[in-house]
């Protein structure tokens, strides 16, 4: 095991990372900038390094400071939490050869995932199923017509650099294909400085449902059951839960089963998940992979009594996971998780930074929060507006939700506004209350919601 590792990141991530080392007998290295100077991962930590100043251009962005942070200090290994660093194949290239020791997947399977269409050919390939539509690159309009027609209208055009729902343009008529396509090619150009497109048969009312995998040295492979992240407001998550209400035992082995497969594929080492669209008949089909841990991460934890986070630095470290020998997974309850951001929903979830003037957080039995604030905490300006997750776990999704409603009742933040009552009045709603959720759910229900 390490004796010390430092993690690239800041707020709840942060702090998420250090306990789970703390409890692994491994000292933590903090980095910061000069904004988070006070705040409480920076504390926590048994050593903290300024890395630069509010930017995250500037810091949480700088591979040459934190790398120098990493070895004056000792670490031997870098935790990149989720965002910044998290999937920059470049940084995990660096650490390496650095004599870190990266904390995720190799440098290789980053880049290999970070390409959608590669990516897409890598599930085709090894019989994983995907959308219908093109084998790779659309290089001109006529190859994106001729797809387009084998599957049939409407299609989804996807830069092959985006991922996230960036660079994403729907065709629903033939006339209108030749413009689309070149407006997917000059957006994917100019965001993503990779013009790449290729296509897909547009699946029309989906969930997202999302696989945990977790891959070690030693050729265990698990897929930890499965989570529902269809109800989303612009590609950000606001409510996520595990196991998802639409699958049936039958489905979920299956798409435990193809999650496996794809892993082995790249012989993929750490934590990752492998995305799912599930269509209105229940087939479910590959959408993307994420190399890193996501925020929506303890929903899975709750169900399957695992901490992913230490799995993360057991494998790094060349140690067997301790979850191998009890797959399959399958859900032990049901667990929620609500999104509580600086953010008013009745003016377009427009975000509110400021100062947390009371903060009470809820507690009893299926509650967890992972939050980094504390009472007269300060929400940055120049990062995202997450204050506090909210997991609630209960035997199955009705005391879920019924925990889930008297936790968000005793949670109390005063400063500024949050997405609790947006949370509240979620789970009033009939379509989520029969699990019915889509993708478009926040689109259709807004009225209903606020
Ligand atoms: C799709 C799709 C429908 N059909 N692909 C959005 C994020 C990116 N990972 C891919 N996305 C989608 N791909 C086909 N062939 C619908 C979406 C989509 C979506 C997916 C998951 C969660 C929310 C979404 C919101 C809009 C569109």
């Amino acid at each position: 095991m390490f004796d010390k590792i430092l993690i690239a990141n800041r707020g709840e991530v942060a702090l998420r990372v250090m306990r789970a080392a703390r409890e692994l007998g491994v000292k933590t290295v903090a980095v910061y900038s000069t904004e988070d100077k006070d705040t409480y991962p920076v504390q926590y930590a048994d050593e903290a390094v300024c890395i630069g100043p509010a930017p995250s251009g500037q810091s949480y962005l700088n591979v040459a400071n934190i790398i120098t942070a990493a070895k004056n200090t000792g670490a031997q290994a870098i935790h990149p939490g989720y965002g910044f660093l998290a999937e920059n194949a470049d940084f995990a290239r660096a650490c390496v050869e650095e004599g870190l020791v990266f904390i995720g997947p190799s440098a290789e399977c980053i880049e290999r995932m970070g390409d959608k269409a590669s990516a897409r050919e890598t599930m085709m390939a090894c019989g994983v199923p995907t959308v219908p539509g093109s084998d790779g690159i659309c290089e001109s309009v006529e190859d994106a017509r001729q797809f387009a027609e084998q599957v049939g209208y409407p299609v989804l055009i996807k830069a092959t650099a985006g991922g996230g729902g960036k660079g994403m343009r729907e065709v629903h008529a033939p006339e209108d294909l030749e413009s689309q396509y070149k407006a997917a090619c000059t957006e994917a150009g100019a965001a993503f400085g990779n013009a790449g497109v290729y296509l897909e048969k547009l699946v029309l009312r989906p969930r997202h449902v999302e696989i945990q995998v977790l891959a070690d040295d030693f050729g265990n492979n698990v897929a930890l059951c499965e989570r529902d992240c269809s109800i989303q407001r612009r590609h950000q998550k606001l409510l996520e839960e595990a196991p998802s209400p639409a699958l049936d035992d039958e489905t979920r082995r299956a798409m435990g089963v193809a999650a496996v497969k794809a892993m082995r594929a790249v012989d993929y080492r750490n934590a990752g998940t492998i995305e799912f669209l599930l269509d209105e008949s229940g087939s479910f089909y590959f959408m993307e992979m994420n190399t890193r841990v996501q925020v929506e991460h303890p929903v899975t934890e709750m169900i399957t009594d695992t901490d992913i986070i230490k799995e993360q630095i057991r494998i790094a470290a060349g140690e067997p996971m301790s979850c191998a020998d009890r797959a399959p997974f399958f859900p032990n309850g049901h667990a929620i998780e609500m999104r509580i951001n600086a953010e008013d929903p009745e003016h377009n979830f427009r975000p509110c930074p400021g100062t947390i003037t009371k903060f009470d957080l809820p507690g009893g039995p299926g509650i967890r929060v992972e939050t980094y604030i504390k009472q007269g905490s300060k929400i940055s300006p120049f990062y995202d507006s997450l204050v506090a997750k909210l997991i609630c776990h209960g035997q199955d999704r009705q005391e879920a939700v019924e925990r889930a409603k008297r936790a968000l009742d005793e949670f109390v933040i005063e400063g500024i506004a949050t997405t609790i009552p947006f949370h509240k009045r979620v789970l009033e709603n009939e379509v989520f209350l029969a699990g019915d959720a889509t993708t478009d759910f926040i689109e259709t229900q807004m009225g209903d919601l606020l």
